[in-house]
Parts: structure tokens; sequence; C-alpha cells
């Protein structure tokens, strides 16, 4: 399903974000950036070394990615052009910032987009597996920042896509855009 909002289209798939062929697809990394299970085992995988080389020079710089923040690499061999990496917060019952750390990843990834001038971009449903976060406040959640996003106008980006994994979260993002959509 997609929506148009502002001049920006936002759109809501099922599909594996490592075939995406946009200009960053975002990776729901861990504070590490070395790679892990899920979604970020398939993107280093798929990619090969050259994502994880850019992540050690990230990590000599830095020293990693905190939770919500987000960092840009290289895509190696994916048909995108960039990964932007964001540490997502694990769900501890919903006390521990866990919705500003899932909002503040969603915005740092869109505000890295604007810095390079990026025109597309691919998430993944950030948090709601490995680390638990609930699906339907994940969703509201991203859905929320990229509507600001759109309405504030002064960004990048002209195609959103956010790419799920599962039914469950297709089910949800495309209720939401729904609701989007009646309300403008
Ligand atoms: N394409 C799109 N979505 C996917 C793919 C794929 N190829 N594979 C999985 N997903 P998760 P988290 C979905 O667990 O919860 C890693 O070990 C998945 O169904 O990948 O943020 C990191 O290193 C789910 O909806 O990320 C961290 O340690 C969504 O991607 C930790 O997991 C996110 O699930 C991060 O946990």
């Amino acid at each position: 399903m997609k929506i148009v909002i502002y001049g920006i289209e936002i759109e809501a798939v099922q599909a594996d974000i490592t075939r995406e062929q946009v200009d960053a697809i975002v990776n729901a990394a861990n504070s590490s950036l070395l790679g892990g299970g899920g979604v970020d085992g398939a993107i280093h995988r798929a990619g090969g070394s050259a994502i994880l080389e850019d992540c050690y020079r990230i990590r000599e710089r830095q020293g990693g990615c905190r939770t919500g923040e987000a960092v840009i690499t290289t895509a190696g061999h994916l048909p995108a052009q960039h990964v932007i990496h964001t540490v997502g917060p694990v769900w501890n019952g919903g006390n521990q910032q866990e919705p500003d750390l899932l909002r503040s990843c969603y915005v740092h990834c869109l505000q890295l987009a604007d810095k390079h001038g990026l025109k597309s971009i691919s998430f993944p449903n950030i948090s709601t597996g490995i680390y638990g976060y609930p699906k339907p406040e994940a969703a509201a959640i991203a859905l929320d920042v990229v509507r600001q996003y759109a309405e504030a106008g002064h960004g990048s980006l002209k195609l959103i896509r956010f790419v799920c994994f599962d039914r469950d979260n297709l089910t949800l993002y495309e209720q939401q855009l729904e609701r989007i959509q009646l309300a403008g």
C-alpha cells in the first residue's frame, strides 16, 4: 500500500530488505556494529565484508553506535547505495525510555538521509524482532516520525518504504497508512 503526503511517497510492503533498490536501507543493528542475527545478519551476509570494514572504521572513530543513534556505511554488494545502521532499544516493559529511543532511531536515520541528499530509503521494523518491542506501538512511532518529516517539508527524501518481513507488521503499517490518509 502506498500513500502520498506533502509530495512524499510512503509505502508499506512485505519483502526482504536486502533486495531493495533504494539510496539507503536501514539496518536494525546493535551498539557494537559488528553484526548479529535477524535483519542485521541478513544485510551483512548479502552485502559482504565492505560493510563490516566501514563499521570497523566507525568503531575506531567513535566506538560503535549508541541506542537511538545512527551511522552510515557503504552497502557493499547490495542493490542499495548505502546502509544506515541504527540501534533500537531493547523492550523492557516500556518504562526505560523505549518509545523515545525508538523515535530517536527513525529521526536520526532521516537526518542522515537528508545530510547525504538521499531520495529514497527503506526501513525494517526496528526493535520488533530480537529486541521484543511490541509491533503495534513500534509501527505507530515509525509512521508518526515519518508523517512529521513529510509535514516539515524540507527533507531530501521522496520515497520512504517500510519493508515488513512478516504479515503482522505489514497489516499494522497498512492500518497506520490508512489512518494518516483519512486524517490528511
Ligand atoms: N528484511 C526485512 N526485515 C527483516 C529481515 C529481512 N531480511 N530479517 C528480519 N527482518 P531484528 P531488532 C525483520 O531481530 O529487534 C540483531 O542480532 C524482523 O522480522 O532483526 O531491532 C542485531 O545485531 C523484525 O520485524 O532486529 C541486534 O542485536 C525486524 O526485521 C538485534 O538483532 C527487526 O528484527 C536487534 O534486534
